[in-house]
C-alpha cells in the first residue's frame, strides 16, 4: 500500500492498495461531512480517476464509523463549497467503480454518499439510515430519490419518515447493501472491488434503477399520510419526507432531486429545524457537568434494588431489567409485590403483543427481576432507588434502614419528585452516597431522568447516576435541590394559570385544545385526569397552612376531588369518561361558574394566544429563576427536561429556546403586562429582565 496522503488536511486520506484507491474519512468523532471532508472526497476521486494504475476506489470511514451525516454544526450558517450534491455528482461521474465500505453508522448524508456509489459492502454490526427528520429536515442529497429506487417506496417511507436506522444485515436483505463482509472491512471491500473489476461489471448507478418507483399506487401515500396524522401533527419534516418520496415515483430523478432540494431548504429555513437541532446538541450537552473532573469515574452498576412495588417502582425496575441489570424489588407486603410483578408482566406482555419486544427479551427481563420483603436481601446491590410514598417521614425512615443494610459505597437514590434530598440524606451516615434520581411516569416509557444532587452528594455519586442514565437509555439532566427541582417547580405556575383561566372565562376543553394545538402531547386537564387529581389535592391540603390568606387560589380542582372525581380512574374529573374518551361535563361547568362568581370575577372571552402565554410564560419565568439560582446548569438543560419529561413539542425546542425565538424582550413585555393585571405571581425573574434589557438570549 502507498503511504497515505491527506488530500485535504486531516479530513480524507488517500492511499493505493493493489491497484485500488482507498479514501479514508478522518473526521472524528463521527466523520461528519464538513467542508474539508466534502472537498477531500472530490480531490481523492479526482486523483483516483487520473491515476492510470488505479482500477477502482473504496470509500471507508476511519475510526468508529462510516460518515454519520452532514456536519450539523454547519447548518444555519452560510453554506460553503463544495456542496454535498457536488460530491455525489463527482461519484456518479467516476469512470471507475466506487465501493462504499460501511461500518458503524452510515447516516443521513453519509448513507446518501453510499447510495450514490456503484456498490456498497458492510459489516454485520453496522447500521444505515436517514435520520434527517429527527432534525426537522428531510434527506437533502438524494436520499428520498435514491432509497425508494433501491428498496421500494414503502420501505423508504418507513425509514425516512421514522428516521430510524436499520442494521446492515437487513439493508443487505433489502438490496441496499450488496455484500456483508465477515472479517476485516477494508480487506473485504478491496476484494469486492477487485471482483467487480475482474468481472468487468458495468458501472451501476441507483439513479438508473426505475423498476421499484414505476407504477406505484398513489393510495400508498394517501394511506401513509393518514397513518402519521396524529404523531406528526405540528411537524413539517415528516410531511415533506412523504412528498419527496412520492415525487420519486412520479418524476425523472433529476427533477426529483431538484424538488427534494427545494423541500430541504424549506425545512432548513423553518424554526423547527433550529429547534430540533438545538434539542440534538442540548441532549448531549446535558451530560457534561462543569467541575466534574474527567478523573472522577462512575461506579459500575451491575446490580440494583428498587423500594416500592407501585407503578413508579415497577417501572423503574423494568428499566434496570431492560438494561440487563438484575434488580430486586422490595415491598412490605407480599400482596403489593405480587400486584407489582403482575403489572410488570402485563406491561411487557403488551409490548410483545404490539411487536415492540420479542418474547425472549421479555423472558430475559422477567428473569432479572426478583422480589423480597426484607431489607437484608438487598444489601449487596450497587444502587438502590427508593420509590415509596411521597412523604418525608416515610422516606427518612426508609433511608435509615438502607443506611444499616446497604454495602459501603452503594448509591442510595430517591425517586422523590419534590422533597428535600438533603433532609432525606440526614437519616443516613453517608450523605455523600445519597442523590435524587427522578424518573417520570410511566417510568418504563418516559426518556427523562432528572438527577438531583444534594449538598453533600459526592462527585462520584453524581457521575454514577449520570452514567446510569446512559446505561438505562435515558436522557439525563442534573438538577439542584429545591422544591420540585427543575420540572415540577416550573409546572406549578403552568397549572396555576390554567386553573385561573377557568375562573376567568375558559372551559377545560378550550384550554386543553389551545395547548394541544401549541403542540403539548396533552393539555393540563386531560393530563390531570390521567395522572389522578387526588395526588395534587393531597399535596395542596398538606401545604394549605403555608398559603397567605389573601393569595388568589382556585378551588375548582379541590371541589371536583371533594365529589370523588379523581380523574380517569374514577370515570370523572375535569371531564367524564367513557373508557378513555373525555367528554365535557355540565357538573364541571357549573362548579367553574360558581367559583368565578364566588371570586367576583367577570367572565370574558379569552383567546388561544392568551391561553398559551398565560400557561407557557410561567415556565419561562420560573425557568429563568431556576437558572439564576443555579438549580439548572444551563438553559438548554431546562429544555431537555420539558422535551423528554413533559411532552413539550420538540419542534419548539423547549420552553427556554422557544422564548428566545420569540425574543426575550417580547416575552418580558407580556409578563410585565400580566404582572400589572394579575399581580405578584407574575413578578419577572431578575435574569429575564437582565437578559431581555441587554438584548441577549440566555447564553450570551
Ligand atoms: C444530513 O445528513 C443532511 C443531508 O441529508 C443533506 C445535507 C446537504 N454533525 O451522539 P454522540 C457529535 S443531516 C456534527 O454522543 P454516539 C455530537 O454532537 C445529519 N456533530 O455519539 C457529539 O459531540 P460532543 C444526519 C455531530 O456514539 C459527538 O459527535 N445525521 C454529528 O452516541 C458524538 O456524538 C444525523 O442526524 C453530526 N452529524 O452516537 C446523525 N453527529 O462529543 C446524528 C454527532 O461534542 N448523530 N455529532 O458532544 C447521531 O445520531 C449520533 O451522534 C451517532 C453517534 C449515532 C452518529
Amino acid at each position: 500500500m502507498s503511504e497515505p496522503v491527506a488530500v485535504t488536511p486531516n479530513a480524507v486520506s488517500y492511499a493505493v492498495r493493489d491497484g485500488i484507491a482507498v479514501l479514508t474519512i478522518e473526521n472524528p468523532p463521527v466523520n461528519a461531512l464538513g467542508q474539508a471532508v466534502r472537498a477531500g472526497i472530490i480531490a481523492g476521486l479526482d486523483q483516483a480517476d487520473a491515476d492510470a494504475s488505479v482500477q477502482a476506489a473504496v470509500i471507508i470511514g476511519g475510526g468508529r464509523t462510516f460518515i454519520a451525516g452532514a456536519d450539523i454544526k454547519e447548518f444555519g450558517k452560510p453554506p460553503t463549497q463544495p456542496y454535498l450534491p457536488d460530491v455525489l455528482k463527482r461519484i456518479e461521474a467516476m469512470t471507475k467503480p466506487v465501493v462504499a465500505a460501511l461500518h458503524g453508522t452510515a447516516l443521513g448524508g453519509g448513507f446518501e454518499v453510499a447510495l450514490t456509489c456503484h456498490w456498497r459492502v458492510g459489516i454485520d454490526s453496522g447500521q444505515v439510515g436517514l435520520p434527517e427528520v429527527k432534525l426537522g429536515l428531510l434527506p437533502g442529497s438524494g436520499g428520498t430519490q435514491r432509497l425508494p429506487r433501491v428498496v421500494g417506496p414503502k420501505v423508504a417511507l418507513d425509514m425516512i419518515v421514522s428516521g430510524n436506522p436499520i442494521p446492515n444485515k437487513k439493508a443487505a436483505e433489502l438490496g441496499a447493501i450488496d455484500e456483508i463482509v465477515n472479517g476485516d472491512l477494508l480487506d473485504g471491500a478491496l476484494a469486492f472491488a477487485k471482483k467487480v473489476v475482474a468481472e468487468k461489471r458495468p458501472l451501476r448507478l441507483v439513479r438508473d434503477m426505475n423498476d421499484k418507483v414505476s407504477n406505484v399506487d398513489p393510495a400508498l401515500f394517501a394511506d401513509y399520510r393518514k397513518s402519521i396524522e396524529k404523531k406528526a401533527k405540528g411537524f413539517l419534516g415528516p410531511w415533506r419526507c412523504i412528498d419527496a418520496v412520492e415525487i420519486a415515483t412520479k418524476l425523472p430523478i433529476d427533477d426529483g432531486l431538484l424538488k427534494e432540494r427545494e423541500f430541504f431548504f424549506e425545512c432548513m429555513a423553518s424554526p423547527q429545524r433550529a429547534a430540533q437541532i438545538h434539542a440534538f446538541f442540548s441532549e448531549r450537552e446535558a451530560t457534561k457537568i462543569p467541575g466534574l473532573s474527567e478523573d472522577v469515574k462512575p461506579k459500575p452498576i451491575k446490580s440494583a434494588a428498587v423500594l416500592g412495588a407501585g407503578t413508579m417502582g415497577g417501572g423503574i425496575a423494568m428499566n434496570f431489567a431492560n438494561a440487563g441489570i438484575p434488580v430486586k424489588l422490595l415491598d412490605v407486603s407480599q400482596e403489593a409485590l405480587s400486584k407489582g410483578l403482575g403489572t410488570i408482566e402485563k406491561n411487557y406482555a403488551t409490548s410483545v403483543a404490539r411487536g415492540s419486544m420479542k418474547q425472549e427479551a421479555m423472558d430475559r427481563a422477567m428473569k432479572l427481576i426478583s422480589a423480597t420483603q426484607h431489607f437484608e436481601d438487598i444489601g449487596d446491590a450497587d444502587i438502590v432507588v427508593e420509590a415509596v410514598f411521597e412523604e418525608m417521614g416515610v422516606k427518612k425512615d426508609v433511608f435509615g434502614k438502607l443506611d444499616k443494610v446497604m454495602k459501603p459505597g452503594a448509591v442510595l437514590a430517591t425517586n422523590t419528585s419534590t422533597l428535600d434530598i438533603d433532609e432525606i440524606a440526614t437519616s443516613t451516615k453517608r450523605p455523600q452516597d445519597v442523590i435524587g434520581t427522578h424518573f417520570f411516569s410511566p417510568a418504563n416509557v418516559m426518556k427523562l431522568l432528572e438527577n438531583v444532587r444534594g449538598a453533600k452528594s459526592s462527585p462520584e455519586t453524581i457521575a454514577t447516576v449520570m452514567a446510569l442514565g446512559k446505561q438505562l437509555k435515558k436522557v439525563s439532566v442534573l438538577a439542584g435541590n429545591c422544591d420540585g427541582f427543575i420540572g415540577n417547580r416550573m409546572l406549578h405556575g403552568y397549572l396555576r394559570e390554567a386553573n385561573f383561566l377557568l375562573e376567568e372565562g375558559c372551559s377545560p376543553e378550550q384550554i386543553d385544545r389551545a395547548l394541544e394545538e401549541f403542540g403539548l402531547a396533552m393539555g393540563p386537564f386531560r393530563m390531570g385526569d390521567l395522572a389522578g387529581l387526588d395526588v395534587g389535592w393531597r399535596i395542596r391540603k398538606g401545604k394549605a397552612h403555608l398559603r397567605p390568606k389573601d393569595e388568589r387560589y382556585s378551588r375548582v380542582a379541590d371541589r371536583l376531588c371533594e365529589l370523588g372525581r379523581f380523574g380517569q380512574k374514577t370515570g370523572a374529573g375535569f371531564y367524564t369518561y367513557e373508557g378513555r374518551d373525555a367528554r365535557p361535563d355540565p357538573v364541571v361547568k357549573d362548579i367553574i361558574l360558581e367559583e368565578s362568581k364566588a371570586q367576583g370575577i367577570e367572565r370574558r372571552e379569552i383567546s388561544d394566544e392568551e391561553i398559551v402565554q398565560r400557561c407557557m410564560y410561567p415556565l419561562v419565568n420560573e425557568g429563568a429563576k431556576i437558572l439564576e439560582e443555579g438549580i439548572a446548569i444551563r438553559s438548554s438543560d431546562i429544555d431537555i427536561v420539558y422535551l423528554f419529561g413533559y411532552g413539550f413539542p420538540v419542534y419548539r425546542g423547549g420552553p427556554m429556546f422557544w422564548a428566545e425565538q420569540i425574543g426575550l424582550d417580547k416575552v418580558l413585555a407580556t409578563i410585565r403586562g400580566f404582572h400589572k393585571t394579575h399581580g405578584k405571581f407574575w413578578e419577572p425573574a431578575k435574569l429575564l429582565v437582565q437578559r431581555a434589557e441587554a438584548g441577549k438570549g440566555w447564553k450570551g
